[in-house]
């Protein structure tokens, strides 16, 4: 008798962006940089860097999806206004940029894919991600938009993607600045330092990977 052929490791898809906006650091990619190769509950993480541009950026990441066939995908982006780890609720089908992406592109009220639903919902358990992290001591919370720059395009082509692989488990994290990012001891606006955001996003994604329901906790709010 042969013996059994041991089960592959699944796959945890994490991906970051490269720099945008003017910065020259984003936080995604550093995070998921610092997670690539890492065993997270039995899953073996792999990272990749998405282009900060319309198109492009879904092309990348359909080809990750094909090639890594992956147990959980965590898409991971820059949120230089935000003071948490932000869980995003929805992705809504729509791009409209108050800013030009890295390749120049500026869609206004275009669809990310042309008949395709409104919005989807996160897969992801969020509001027991967001109990754990604050569990950990580290600033966590649901957002109800992703925005509708590049990183609601991805998010929105990612579960789009996934419409028909319901066993798939796939949602978007927003992250806050890095220290280092700021303009100076004068800068007011709030950072994480990268130690802090690697634990919340690791953390994140093996809550993922092992809960198989989110917890009926409130983060909604009125506006
Ligand atoms: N943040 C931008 C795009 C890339 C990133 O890291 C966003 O929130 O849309």
């Amino acid at each position: 008798m042969s013996p059994a052929s041991p089960l592959p490791t699944p796959v945890i898809l994490l991906t970051g962006f490269e720099p945008f906006g003017g910065d020259s650091l984003n936080p995604s990619w550093e995070v998921a940089l610092a997670l690539n190769g890492a065993l997270v509950a039995g899953a073996r993480v792999v990272s990749v860097c998405l282009p900060c541009r319309f198109g492009e950026s879904l092309v990348l990441l359909r080809q990750a999806l094909r090639q890594h066939r992956p147990a959980l995908v965590l898409c991971l982006g820059l949120a230089a206004n935000r003071a948490e780890l932000s869980l995003e609720r929805l992705a809504v089908n729509v791009d409209d940029a108050r800013i030009p992406d890295n390749a120049g592109q500026q869609p206004v009220d275009q669809p990310v894919v042309a008949g395709a639903p409104v919005a989807y919902f996160s897969r992801l358990p969020i509001k027991a991600i967001v109990q754990g992290l604050q569990a950990l001591g580290l600033p966590a919370g649901v957002s109800q938009s992703a925005g509708t720059f590049v990183c609601n395009h991805v998010y929105f082509g990612l579960m789009h993607a996934l419409r028909r692989r319901a066993q798939v488990r796939a949602g978007f994290m927003h992250l806050p600045l890095l220290p280092e990012m700021l303009a100076g001891p004068a800068d007011g606006r709030f950072s994480l330092a990268l130690a802090q955001q690697v634990a919340g996003v690791r953390h994140a994604l093996e809550l993922s990977l092992r809960l198989a329901n989110d917890l009926p906790l409130s983060q909604g709010a009125l506006a």
